[in-house]
């Protein structure tokens, strides 16, 4: 029996020794060590053993066993070592190859107008204030000097959530929020979404975006909505833009007065986009009406103000070539990639 172990000692260390792969060293463990492995079944052969060579054998084989296991641990370490080197030598991380493109998606038409927009308006020293869309109609009409037979507060053109709470059908309210909770000076646009009980069609939607600013202090005159608004004007559409101001109503204002633009795409000559009138109307204006400010906790004996407003959808419409308002919120990428 004794010769028996050692023949399979024997055997077993020249098969671990010459064995090249994890998979066949796993074989071997079973083929040797395995619940019917060879050294296993000596020892359930030890039956037939006088009771003298039991002990002998058992603590031989034992021995043979222990030997084995270690072998194979050692054996194991060594294959992982050469699987790593291996590894090492041939994936190569190459630092220098290009990485995966990620595609980068670009901002809305509507939001680079909105940014653009505030980026001037921060450089002139105006802060950025908003407000709820849902809002209280004392702030949408009653502050604003709307009264309630306005035609403005007809549900026809109004989204009501009921008698006093209304979508907000221009930003003013939160303009108007600003004055009560801050002394003057004052300098602010609010831009944000608004929301008309228009049927869409190519140059109406029921939701769309405006930008209104306000300037609020001591000894405001009209020169200082002309100068602001040209300024802008120059900024936005470019240096040459002349803009001209006509009188008009807002029940906010007063006076009130829309301005035109000189074409930023003919420069004035008359082209598709001005429909031949080389002006483009630009947005509606005035000084804050002396209610206004009552209204809003400020006393329109010691400060004055001017107040201006436009839409951000018929700007973009304009500056990009867009010719229907919809294809502004279908958000469809073909189109949106293009800006
Ligand atoms: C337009 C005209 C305008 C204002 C908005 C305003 C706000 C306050 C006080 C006085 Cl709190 N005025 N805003 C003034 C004149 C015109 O918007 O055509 N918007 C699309």
């Amino acid at each position: 029996m004794e010769e028996e172990i050692k023949k399979i000692k024997d055997i077993s260390i020249s098969e671990i020794k010459n064995c090249s792969s994890k998979k066949e060293l796993e074989e071997l463990k079973v083929k040797y060590l395995g619940k019917k492995g060879e050294l296993t079944l000596v020892l359930r052969g030890m039956g037939k053993l006088s009771p003298e060579e039991r002990p002998v054998i058992g603590s031989l084989v034992n021995k043979v066993r222990d030997e084995l296991n270690n072998l194979f641990v050692n054996k194991e370490k060594e294959l992982n070592k050469e699987e790593l080197q291996k590894r090492l030598k041939t994936e190569n991380i190459d630092v220098t190859e290009p990485s995966k493109k990620i595609v980068l998606g670009s901002l809305h038409p509507i939001t680079q107008i909105i940014k653009e927009v505030e980026e001037i308006f921060l450089g002139m020293g105006y802060e950025i204030a908003d407000g709820p869309e849902v809002e209280k109609a004392i702030y949408n009409f009653d502050k604003l000097n709307t009264p309630p037979d306005h035609p403005a507060r007809d549900i026809q053109d109004t989204f009501y959530v009921n008698d006093d709470i209304v979508l907000r059908s221009q930003t003013s309210p939160v303009q108007a929020r600003v004055m009560e909770e801050k002394k003057p000076p004052i300098k602010i646009i609010c831009p944000g979404a608004v929301y008309r009980s228009d049927s869409v069609d190519a140059t109406h939607s029921p939701v769309f975006h405006q930008i209104e600013g306000l300037v609020v202090d001591k000894n405001i005159s009209m020169t200082d909505l002309k100068g602001t608004l040209e300024m802008f004007a120059k900024k936005c559409l470019g240096e040459n833009t002349k803009i001209r101001f006509r009188p008009h109503h807002f029940p906010f204002t007063e006076p009130s007065a829309e301005a035109d633009v000189s074409c930023f795409v003919c420069g004035g000559k008359g082209c598709k986009v001005c429909k031949g009138e080389g002006w483009i109307e630009l947005l509606g204006c005035g000084m804050v009406h002396p209610n206004v400010l009552k209204n809003c906790g400020i006393d329109p004996d010691v400060y004055s103000g001017f107040a201006f407003g436009f839409g951000v959808e018929r700007i973009a419409m304009a500056k990009f070539g867009i010719e229907d308002m919809r294809l502004l919120f279908e958000n469809d990428v073909r189109f949106l990639k293009q800006f």
